[in-house]
């Protein structure tokens, strides 16, 4: 799953395939764990605004033996803010940073590097590297506060169009991260796990992922239920992260890859979570 996600990540963000993409990911990964690990139960989502405003005392993340551990070690000498680049708004930085060592991912190992110094626009030469690591986890609540709310998900689902939607997804309504484009809701809930959760490449490794892109999924999925004559089928962007202008803009007829995980689909394919092969609603 993570090598595929690597494969396609220049393709899968910040554009018209995003969410289609995605969508088909988890339900990939879901699939595999009843398949393949005789799992019994459904894909759950990552509710953000119910641990927003305690993100270590959530179920989710407070290191008990359901969660999905907890925060990371302490670091020595931590700096007390962050500063959200390429801003230059500072916040207060997360309570953990080191490796994750409470909980049922307590010391598991990571194969696949950091590849926070990559470019985020060049394939990275080491991407798959074999790099055995610890999960690290830095739990930043008040990231959770300020961009993944209740607010945060009603502003998304009252967005009149997709174009707002994905707009609202990926970029915050603050005024100086509105206009360096980041800080949505999915890269902040992303953020405010800690570095291997904010990996653009490789995310996939952190136990959330698939929860935090069932509940991208779930979003969605909720925003087009409101309106299915005018936004089962909406599209907007390219197969091409940032849109370039030279890249066309895709089609319920584009067809999307998730390489050596399964055959091709078209975008048609993956709008319904109720369609084709596809088969599952979401729980309020
Ligand atoms: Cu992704």
């Amino acid at each position: 799953m993570n090598r595929t996600h690597i494969n396609y990540t220049l393709h899968i963000h910040l554009s018209g395939i995003f969410f289609g993409w995605h969508r088909r990911f988890v339900w990939l990964w879901e699939k595999a764990l009843r398949e393949e690990c005789g799992y019994q139960g459904h894909q759950p989502y990552w509710n953000w605004a119910l641990s927003a405003n305690n993100l270590s005392a959530s179920p989710l993340f407070d290191g008990s033996d359901t969660s999905l551990s907890g925060d990371g070690e302490p670091l020595e000498n931590r700096n007390e803010t962050i500063t959200l680049a390429p801003t230059n708004v500072t916040i207060p930085n997360g309570s953990g940073g080191g490796c994750v060592t409470n909980g049922p991912f307590a010391n598991i190992t990571l194969n696949l590097p950091d590849l926070d110094s990559a470019s985020g626009d060049v394939f990275p030469k080491n991407a798959f590297a074999y790099t055995p690591r610890c999960l690290t986890r830095n739990l930043n609540s008040f990231m959770a506060q300020d961009f993944t709310s209740q607010t945060d998900v009603d502003r998304l689902l009252s967005s009149p169009d997709i174009v707002t939607l994905q707009q609202y997804m990926d970029v915050s309504v603050w005024p100086e991260l509105r206009e360096a484009g980041i800080m949505g809701a999915h890269p902040a809930a992303h953020m405010q796990l800690g570095r291997a959760m904010d990996d653009f490449w490789t995310a996939p490794q952190e136990p959330a992922f698939m929860l935090h892109h069932a509940m991208v999924d779930r979003v969605w999925t909720l925003w087009q239920a409101q309106d299915v004559k005018n936004r089962q089928y909406a599209l907007n962007g390219t197969s091409v992260m940032g849109n370039p202008p030279d890249a066309p803009e895709v089609t319920l007829d584009t067809e999307v890859t998730w390489g050596a995980l399964g055959q091709n689909r078209t975008l048609r394919e993956l709008m319904s979570t109720e369609a084709y092969e596809f088969c599952y609603e979401y729980a309020d």
